[in-house]
């Protein structure tokens, strides 16, 4: 009797279980393709954020061997530091910061009571990460003065993700209330203002595209004036990102920036969107960006996939510009705010 009992008892505490996952499964796909439900459980405070530390599980194996190291020592030698030194480098974190940051964690875990314990090692390696990629504002720029509307712009070579950074960014923006309007400024591809249009139909953003090989620049004016019109408080615009050389980038992209603000908008973000798996290239490739363009923020794309998330690390540090969003994924909502504690315990747990 008892038997049969416990029995019916876990056959209902089954049933139970599989019915939740079955309606989280499908809340899922809903959000997966953008077209949630509207309201409700789909407002962007609710909706479900990807885990920065299930994401970055391939940049924390690369460090993961050598932490371990460090752990089963009772007393870390000059070997573990190097270790970590190197594993530091390979999660592209880059060999100029990788050493800054072990001698500032050495010097942290000397002062530290009781010195070299693995404990105190790996809360100052810890503690100088956290403060190196700390104190920057990362928050999105509006308009001060809210007298047309604010432009952010986004930069960056063909594939690292501006569009679909620009597509997630609009969702956000819009389930928050604030009036979008895309200007699908890659006018090279008609599949690339496709692609926009696809994203600004989801986000429930307006669009202003041009004709194929149109000037980019004349569809960011466009957009910006159709913006002001409709009282839409935000632009987006989307770029190319295909320059013949260095001197075609910087009078491209002060060409775009110039006439983005010569009618009623404002530039108040220019972002540099960078594909985190390019590692150490990529940063060469910011430099010019950065030295053609006063570049606001970085949006790094595809931490997720990537074993080489240390680069934020490079990125602050050689450029000077903060990471302001990270994506983790090419799903509607795979894309947060960079938070450097969050980022520190997803590489260290
Ligand atoms: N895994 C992953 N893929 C991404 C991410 N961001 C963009 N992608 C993918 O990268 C590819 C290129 O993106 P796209 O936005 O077209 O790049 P663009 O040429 O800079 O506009 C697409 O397949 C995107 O789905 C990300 O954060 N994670
Ligand atoms: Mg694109």
């Amino acid at each position: 009797m008892l038997l049969i009992l416990i029995v019916a008892a876990a056959a209902l505490v089954i049933l139970a279980v599989s019915a939740v996952l079955l309606v989280r499964a499908r809340r899922g796909r809903a959000d997966d393709d953008g077209r949630g439900p509207r309201g409700g459980d789909d407002s962007p405070q609710t909706r479900s954020q990807p885990s920065l530390r299930d994401r970055l599980a391939r940049t924390r194996a690369v460090l993961s061997e050598s932490l371990a190291s460090v752990r089963s020592r009772s007393s870390p030698s000059e070997e573990a530091w190097n270790r970590l030194s190197e594993a530091l480098i390979r999660a592209d974190v880059g060999v100029a910061a990788s050493a800054e940051v072990i001698a500032g964690a050495r010097a942290r875990a000397a002062a530290a009571a009781p010195p070299e314990r693995p404990e105190t090692v790996l809360e100052s390696l810890r503690a100088e990460l956290t403060e190196r990629l700390g104190g920057h504002d990362r928050s999105l720029a509006y308009r001060a003065d809210e007298a047309g509307p604010a432009v952010w712009l986004f930069v960056g070579v063909n594939g690292v993700g501006k569009t679909t950074t620009i597509g997630k960014l609009a969702r956000r923006e819009a389930g928050a209330g604030v009036g979008v309007m895309l200007a699908a400024g890659d006018t090279f591809r008609a599949a690339a203002a496709e692609q926009l249009a696809s994203w600004a139909d989801r986000a429930g953003a307006g669009i202003v595209r041009g004709s194929p090989g149109a000037d980019p620049s004349s569809v960011i004016y466009d957009a910006v004036e159709s913006a002001a019109a409709r009282g839409a408080g935000l632009v987006m615009a989307d770029t190319a990102g295909r320059f013949h050389n260095r001197s075609n980038l910087m009078e491209e992209l002060s060409k775009i920036r110039r006439v983005a603000a010569k009618g009623a908008g404002e530039v108040t973000e220019t972002l540099l969107v960078l594909d985190a798996a390019t590692g150490q290239n990529g940063l060469v490739q910011a430099r010019e960006f950065t030295e053609a363009v006063d570049v606001t923020g970085v949006v790094l794309t595809k931490l997720d996939g990537s074993a080489k998330g240390g680069i934020v690390v490079a990125v602050q540090e050689e450029l000077g510009v903060p990471v302001k969003l990270v994506g983790l994924g090419e799903g509607a909502d795979d894309l947060v705010p960079f938070d450097e504690a969050a980022f520190v315990d997803a590489l260290l747990a």
